[in-house]
């Protein structure tokens, strides 16, 4: 999978796809990930990409040419399965999406800034517009960087054991059962017997029971 990120902030996510799993997933050549600096396609000798908001509003607003200049490049090389923008007011992210999105070839991701993208860049080049959560972030970097995470360690063949992400936390709308490891005694503080039984089915029994507990004491929604 390509994804090719927009930005005006490329120094924000220099780091976070060279470490651990995803690390990993671009060494096996499952994911390759790269940040365009928007000011490249900027206007003038400012190399300006954003202008005051028609209407007399505050704030800046990201202009039409230079993300459609770079958007159109883009294009130019490969086809794209989706134009994401992050933007607070998108679809809030989920398991689910990452799911599905872990299936495409080439995304293109545009962070939002200021005020946000001039609206006619929704209408005519944004196929799908993704939020993190009810809150609001300065850009959209830190969200581009959340939803990669999420969609890379999903693509095929980048975890080890390929059931490892299956067992995640919601994978199955269910939360992820407590984990332990040595000792197995810390000051009396001691882990559940049955996972030192050394009895799979009573390991899998106690699992299963766990995870319910634990989604249905803290995100009894998940059940619904
Ligand atoms: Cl995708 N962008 C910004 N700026 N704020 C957010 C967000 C995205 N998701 C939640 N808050």
């Amino acid at each position: 999978m390509q994804i090719d990120i927009i930005t005006v902030v490329p120094d924000l996510l220099q780091s976070p796809f060279q470490h651990s799993i995803m690390k990993r997933a671009a060494d096996k050549g499952l994911l390759q990930v790269n940040v365009i600096n928007l000011r490249n396609y900027g206007l003038g000798n400012y190399k300006q990409v954003d202008d005051y908001a028609f209407g007399g509003e505050a704030g800046m607003v990201m202009m039409i040419e230079p993300i459609a200049a770079c958007i159109n490049d883009l294009k130019a090389q490969r086809n794209y399965d989706e134009v994401i923008f992050l933007t607070p007011d998108g679809n809030t992210f989920n398991q689910k999406m990452a799911n599905q999105l872990s299936l495409k070839e080439n995304l293109i991701v545009l962070c939002g800034h200021y005020k946000g993208i001039d609206e006619r860049l929704r209408q005519h080049f944004v196929t799908m517009e993704i939020s993190i959560g009810d809150y609001v972030l300065s850009g959209g970097e830190l969200a581009a960087a959340v939803v990669v995470d999420a969609i890379g360690r999903l693509i095929p063949g980048v975890l080890n054991d390929e059931s490892s992400a299956l067992m995640d936390s919601f994978q199955d709308d269910l939360l992820s059962h407590p984990v332990y490891t040595r000792p197995a005694d810390y000051n009396g503080w001691k882990v559940p017997a049955e996972l030192l039984s050394g009895n799979p089915k009573i390991i899998q029994q106690w699992k299963e029971e766990q995870s319910l507990k634990r989604t249905e004491e803290r995100r009894p929604d998940l059940l619904q």
